[in-house]
């Protein structure tokens, strides 16, 4: 199985991941075959097409704009955080009246949820229908009494990656803090022991190798969406960049 190659084993330098970005967008802006992108090894033409006669509920096509379907969901690397779930600590904090911190025994004594979600990356490709499990970003704002004023959602990761989604959306019922993916617990590079899971944005804003979750006033753009990226990034309108 072929990785997205990095100089180094550690993980890619911000410089090389905004450069390897870069391509991306150069590649996307000139109708470049979406195969020509890094990592679309997974790549099924026969999901897409399945996937590109679907509708959802709503009447959305299933497959926003410019993606094509994977058949398993591909690491995309980042900074990674301690995988072990003993060392897991999770702060829900900022507007809050009693904030949180639980550990990864308090998090699995949460009311779980498992759901079908569908994933799409900004580089192209999505993942549909897996099945995730984790607690309701919206139970943690209930448990913590989130006040009234908040009106966002920042998740916190490991290395000062964050990901900003409004309040609203954030507390959806698929919004959740994940500890599995498929029924097994989440691998490291897919963010061990847990991640942010945003089926209704990017997948940049599903936060791997989760911290904290932290409700503002203020909107708190992230780590991509201070880097180019689309700072609401709603695939199917295809909010790709800023
Ligand atoms: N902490 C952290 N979370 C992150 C990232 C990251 O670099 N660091 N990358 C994001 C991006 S751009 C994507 S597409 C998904 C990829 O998740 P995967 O590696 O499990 O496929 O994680 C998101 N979460
Ligand atoms: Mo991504």
């Amino acid at each position: 199985m072929q990785r997205v190659k990095y100089s180094n084993s550690s993980g890619p330098s911000e410089r090389e991941r905004l450069q390897s970005r870069r391509r991306f967008i150069q590649f996307a802006g000139a109708g470049t075959a979406v195969v020509a992108l890094g990592g679309m090894h997974y790549l099924s033409e026969d999901l897409t097409r399945k996937a590109l006669a679907e509708t959802l509920p709503d009447g959305r096509p299933r497959l926003p704009p410019g993606q094509r379907v994977l058949s398993q969901l591909k690491p995309m690397g980042g900074e990674e955080g301690n995988p072990s779930p003993g060392a897991f600590r999770l702060t829900v904090h900022g507007l809050v009246e009693h904030p949180l911190e639980l550990t990864f025994a308090d998090l699995l004594a949460l009311p779980q949820v498992t759901l079908a979600a569908d994933v799409h990356c900004v580089t192209g490709w999505s993942l549909l229908g897996a099945k995730w499990t984790g607690v309701p970003v919206a139970e943690l704002a209930r448990r913590a009494g989130v006040k009234p004023e908040a009106r966002h959602v920042v998740f916190e990761a490991a290395h000062g990656y964050t990901a900003n989604v409004p309040l609203r959306d954030a507390t959806k019922d698929d919004v959740l803090v994940a500890h599995r993916l498929e029924g097994q617990p989440l691998s490291r590079a897919n963010g061990a022991p847990v991640r942010g899971l945003v089926p209704s944005r990017y997948f940049w804003k599903s936060a791997k190798w989760l911290t904290g979750v932290r409700f503002v006033q203020k909107d708190e753009p992230g780590y991509w969406e201070t880097r180019g990226y689309n700072n609401h990034a709603d695939p199917w309108r295809e909010e790709r960049y800023g």
